[in-house]
């Protein structure tokens, strides 16, 4: 395999795990996941992770899986690489991954003494690509070892950030996001 058809099948099989995230910040608001409450003299998540943004993020990475699905063979014939189906677990795996991700960044955040929206290098990038590919492992095993290659990993955790840094970035610049990262 080229090392351009590992990078689009990795950013094909990880579209499902990339788009939860915008989704959130354009659904977010509402009832916090913690309701407000403190661990210590800190939030436990913090105001930036509602019920509404993470039922968003996960339904839209599903959505979106369902129509990546529906078009897979028609690209894989049109362009000669062959990018994966997605399975309802796989789905699933890499959707919530992401949104559970994100929320145990936030956590961790919290813990640290980090305001909501402050940043967190690394984690901020990286933190739904650390659950989604383990919990997609999990729920669908044979699926993950047959798309997910070392390979494919490798270029996840490289291209990941930086496709964050830009969508973050364009979100602040149009107003969506408060914070450019
Ligand atoms: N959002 C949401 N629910 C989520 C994730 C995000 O409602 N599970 C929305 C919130 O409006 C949030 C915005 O998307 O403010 C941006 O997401 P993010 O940068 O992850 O949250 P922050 O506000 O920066 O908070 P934190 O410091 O906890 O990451
Ligand atoms: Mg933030
Ligand atoms: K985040």
């Amino acid at each position: 395999m080229t090392l351009l058809e590992t990078i689009v099948i990795a950013f094909w099989a990880m579209l499902p795990a990339y788009v939860p995230n915008n989704a959130a910040v354009l659904a977010g608001g509402g009832r916090p996941i913690d309701g407000g409450r403190t661990w210590g003299d800190k939030r436990v998540l913090g105001d930036g992770k509602t019920w509404r943004g993470t039922a968003a993020g996960i339904v839209a990475g599903l959505a979106l899986a369902g129509f990546l699905t529906l078009f897979a063979a028609d690209v894989s014939a049109a362009t000669g690489v062959d990018v994966p189906e997605f399975t309802p677990l796989a789905a699933l795996g890499l959707a919530a991954g992401a949104m559970l991700g994100d929320i145990l960044a936030s956590f961790l955040k919290r813990r640290s003494g980090r305001q909501r929206g402050a940043m967190f290098p690394g984690l901020d990038q990286l933190d739904f690509v650390v659950v989604s590919l383990p919990l997609t492992a999990l729920l669908a095993s044979e699926w993950f070892v047959d798309v997910f290659t070392w390979e494919v990993i490798a270029v996840v955790v490289i291209v990941t950030p930086l496709l964050h840094v830009t969508t973050n970035m364009i979100a602040y610049k149009l107003g969506l996001k408060n914070e450019p990262w």
